[in-house]
């Protein structure tokens, strides 16, 4: 069994979730959230059950209610339509998504077309792209590429989104050249550490592997490319599920050595609960492939720290969880 490190919660994951359960337990329930706080089924259950309502839209939040903006970040419309709405709200967009926001302002402000490789319909590019909707035309896939027109081209960048696979996205650059010669790169990466670091270590497990399992949901970006990333690392097979319960029998014929991962969203109690599943089956105990340290932490969002400061309580990001 190899078990890829890094994997699991990123500081933005770790800093939103512990901003509703503080939110949760200063201003009591309900605490509501605009979409997912983070995409992870098992932490959105959780909270549920401790009082939060996710919301899609602003206009469903009773006037004057405390609402989470999630941390893939929100347009400067759904902040707009918050405040009219005269909301409490505690912004838990991740500080690397809104770094990708100023960039956006920045080169709207100085009128470059801005290609923003990303998938359609993500929370997060919505937020990202309606900080200057003139100014930034989507890239997803090879349709988007090939729409792609701008003004000037002395005056194009591209972006992305956080949570690409860093050589797809790659790929996608060299074909933007092609068609944009003169096309600049963002002044700092925008795939951010967590999504860069377990990439790398999931490259390292899925090439030694006959069968990977990585855990995360769904509509998690940074989950998916884990399992694709380890497909093309040269793992003979690769599963995302949620939980151990989802793991298939079948998955085993053959398989000598399981990798095992989480995406950036996913509680580590749950990697846990599928290296038992595997123990169980005779897999051994998990030999860990390091890749790098981290040791990145943001502080709680500053809405909160501010209420919880003038209630003399503890503003710092840990929570006891049991
Ligand atoms: O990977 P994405 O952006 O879909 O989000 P997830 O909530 O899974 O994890 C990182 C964040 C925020
Ligand atoms: Fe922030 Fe990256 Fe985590 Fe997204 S995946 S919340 S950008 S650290």
């Amino acid at each position: 069994m190899l078990l890829a490190a890094p994997r699991g919660y990123c500081a933005g994951v770790d800093r939103a979730v512990i901003a509703v359960e503080k939110a949760l337990d200063h201003y009591g329930a309900p605490v509501y959230v605009r979409k997912e706080i983070v995409h992870n089924k098992h932490v959105v259950t959780g909270l549920e059950e401790r009082g939060a309502i996710f919301v899609n839209e602003v206009d469903e939040v009773p006037e004057g209610s405390v609402l989470v903006f999630s941390a893939h970040g929100v347009s400067p419309a759904v902040v707009k339509a918050s405040e009219a709405r005269g909301l409490n709200t505690i912004d838990a967009t991740c500080p690397l998504v809104t770094k990708v926001h100023r960039e956006v302002q920045r080169f709207a402000q100085e009128e470059y077309d801005i290609l923003l490789i990303g998938h359609e319909g993500h929370e997060e590019v919505e937020g990202t792209a309606g900080e200057a909707p003139d100014h930034v035309q989507l890239i997803d896939g090879k349709d988007g590429i090939a729409n792609a027109q701008v003004k000037d081209p002395k005056k194009v960048i591209w972006l992305s989104q956080t949570t690409l696979s860093v050589d797809e996205t790659m790929e996608t650059v060299l074909k933007l050249r092609e068609k944009f010669p003169t096309l600049q790169n963002p002044p700092s990466d925008d795939i951010c550490y967590a999504t860069q670091n377990r990439q790398v270590a999931i490259k390292k497990v899925g090439a030694e592997s006959d069968l990977v399992l990585v855990v995360g949901s769904a509509n998690s970006s940074n989950t998916v490319r884990l399992v694709e990333v380890a497909l093309e690392a040269g793992a003979k097979a690769a599963y995302r599920i949620d939980y151990a319960s989802e793991i298939q029998e079948q998955w085993f014929e053959g398989v000598e050595t399981v990798g095992v991962s989480s995406g950036a969203s996913a509680p580590e109690e749950l990697v846990d609960q599928v290296l038992e599943y595997l123990a169980d089956k005779g897999y051994g105990a998990p030999i860990e492939i390091t890749t790098a340290e981290e040791d990145v932490q943001f502080s709680l969002p500053k809405e909160l720290r501010k209420d919880l400061k003038s209630a003399g309580q503890d503003t710092s990001n840990k929570v006891k969880r049991s």
